[in-house]
């Protein structure tokens, strides 16, 4: 037993898991928590806006594997964190927000910045609770660390009054267990036979890979062992290789539609796949899941395992089966091609500057290895199929919750995580306006990320929507053509304007070469592409 005043417990419990940096924006109800995790040596990452740092919290999450970790100050600072908050919950990743909170005695007495904040993010939250009795906090950090890490994971927010942040307690130095390991449940065993023996009946099998594949070792191994055509979702980008001739993106309805196996892995069957609705009702339905809610979550699946899919996965790649998938694999292939050619005749004789084209030259300069957020509509859409990250996770999306505004502090929490890794964000340029203002925490903090702004002064994924419903009487869709760049240089960073397709790699290996948070502005026709999805 030893005594140690709450925030220095706080601290020392984040360091005893292994997070070695956390994110911040300042706030005189936090003071000693920052300050304890000052004195632990953990590296302590302050923005400019409170959203950014949850989401680089996410996304720090996400890339190293450790517990994301964000300090907020009270009332505002807690607000400002909410829609972030919402997006780690949507997409499943394990975060802890820690907000401070008014002196216990002022309860009621409408001191400043006084607000009851677990209430509002009990939707959003695996657990929510304020520490106001110095006796609970090892029982309720404790809680709210594991609670991240439950089923899928998401995230927990705890608010600690500044007065409980100094009170001393007597603390035993064991610190939450953050793994657990996952066992094979008796039926589990059946079911894993019944997987193995659909997989070697099917003729039509489709595997699909939501999220939660992070560390599934024998992922690759299930997939050409058993020749399954695979479709990513945008959390899983990179799960299988690019180049993987299993690896599929752009006949995954023809596939669904055709098919008589469908695997599921930690997929949500939301809007992003039509609710199941497109699936061939001859299919048998197969989800693996570790969060239950989601195995039958707008399917009737024939088999569901609710378990860790690694260990799930693991099983079932032990098992060779005998299977001839070439035709079926061809079938893919060519609705794959057609697909593409549709894409690629907008851009024959083309003389403008086409997004398409961006896209294109975007995700070849970018290639196989570096860290991309996407932030922004169509552009984004575009350019993210055509990317070829063959690394787990490393295309950082908002997931189903569908902010914009997100790739700002995602790029910050992943270079934080991975310093000697490219990152780069991808900008349309309405997604740049929300959050654009972190390149003054890279050029502060010395982080060479390199955002490309595709400008193409529109709103352009609403205003195709907007006209589809009123042709011709569209309104608030329309940003012009603005210097993002000289904002850029001169804060301190490297920016440049691009306006013709031949420029823009010569100017990015420039900003590479600048060792400085850059930002490549190009300049695109603005042209309406079939991309939203609000009909369904
Ligand atoms: C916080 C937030 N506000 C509004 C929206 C609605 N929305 C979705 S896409 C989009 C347009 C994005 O424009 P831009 O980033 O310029 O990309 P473009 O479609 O023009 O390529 C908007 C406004 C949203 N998803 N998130
Ligand atoms: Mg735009």
């Amino acid at each position: 037993m030893k005594k140690l005043i709450i925030s220095d417990r706080f601290a020392e419990i984040l360091s005893d898991i292994g997070v070695k940096s956390v994110f911040t924006l300042t706030g005189g109800h936090i003071v000693p928590l920052l300050d304890s995790c000052r004195k632990e040596q953990i590296e302590i990452i302050d923005v400019r806006h409170e959203q950014n740092a949850v989401f680089a919290a996410e996304a720090y999450s996400r890339i190293s594997g450790k517990l994301g970790v964000a300090i907020v100050t009270a009332g505002p600072g807690f607000m400002n964190s909410i829609n972030s908050i919402a997006t780690a919950y949507f997409s499943n990743v394990p975060l802890l927000v820690v907000s401070g909170r008014h002196y216990r005695r002022q309860e009621g007495k409408g001191g400043l910045q006084e607000f009851n904040h677990p209430p509002m993010v009990d939707e959003i939250t695996k657990y929510s609770s304020t520490i106001s009795n110095p006796k609970e906090f090892e029982q309720k950090i404790n809680k709210a660390i594991k609670s991240c890490f439950d089923g899928r994971g998401g995230p927990s927010f705890i608010d600690i009054p500044l007065d409980v942040q100094v009170e001393l307690i007597n603390t035993s130095n064991k610190s939450p267990e953050i793994k657990t390991i996952a066992t094979l449940k008796k039926s589990d065993t059946k079911k894993i036979l019944k997987v193995k023996d659909s997989i070697s009946k099917a003729k039509k099998p489709v595997l699909l890979i939501g999220s939660k594949v992070e560390g599934v070792k024998d992922l690759n191994k299930f997939v050409s062992q058993n020749k399954l055509p695979t479709y990513l979702s945008g959390q899983a980008r990179g799960s299988i290789p690019f180049r993987s001739k299993y690896f599929f993106s752009r006949s995954r309805k023809h596939a669904l539609s055709e098919c008589d196996l469908v695997i599921a892995l930690g997929v949500d069957f939301d809007f992003r796949l039509k609710y199941g609705e497109g699936i061939s009702n001859e299919a048998i339905i197969i989800t693996i899941d570790p969060d239950k809610d989601k195995l039958d979550w707008n399917i009737k699946p024939t088999v569901s395992i609710n378990n860790s899919i690694d260990l799930i996965v693991n099983k079932l790649s032990s098992y060779t089966v005998q299977k001839d998938s070439k035709e079926w694999l061809k079938e893919l292939r060519s609705v794959e091609k057609k697909q593409t050619k549709l894409i690629d005749q907008a851009l024959e004789g083309y003389k403008g500057f086409h997004p398409e084209e961006f896209a294109r030259i975007v995700a070849q300069y970018i290639g196989k290895d570096a860290i991309v957020a996407v932030d922004g509509g169509d552009i984004v859409s575009s350019t993210a199929r055509r990317l070829q990250t063959s690394k787990q996770g490393w295309v950082l999306d908002p997931g189903p919750f569908g902010s914009l505004g997100t790739g700002p502090g995602y790029a910050l929490g992943a270079k934080v995580a991975k310093r000697n890794k490219k990152v780069f964000i991808i900008f349309g340029d309405g997604g740049f306006g929300f959050n654009g203002f972190e390149f003054d925490t890279y050029i502060r903090l010395n982080l060479p990320i390199i955002g490309i702004v595709g400008m193409d002064g529109v709103w352009n994924n609403i205003k195709t929507f907007h006209e589809a419903y009123a042709p011709g009487n569209t309104v608030a869709d329309t940003l012009g053509y603005r210097p993002y760049h000289k904002y850029i240089e001169s804060m301190g960073g490297y920016g440049e304007l691009v306006k013709k397709p031949e420029d823009l790699i010569p100017a990015l290996k420039r900003a590479d070469k600048s060792g400085k948070a850059s930002l490549i502005n190009v300049q695109l026709d603005q042209v309406v592409r079939k991309s939203s999805n609000y009909d369904s």
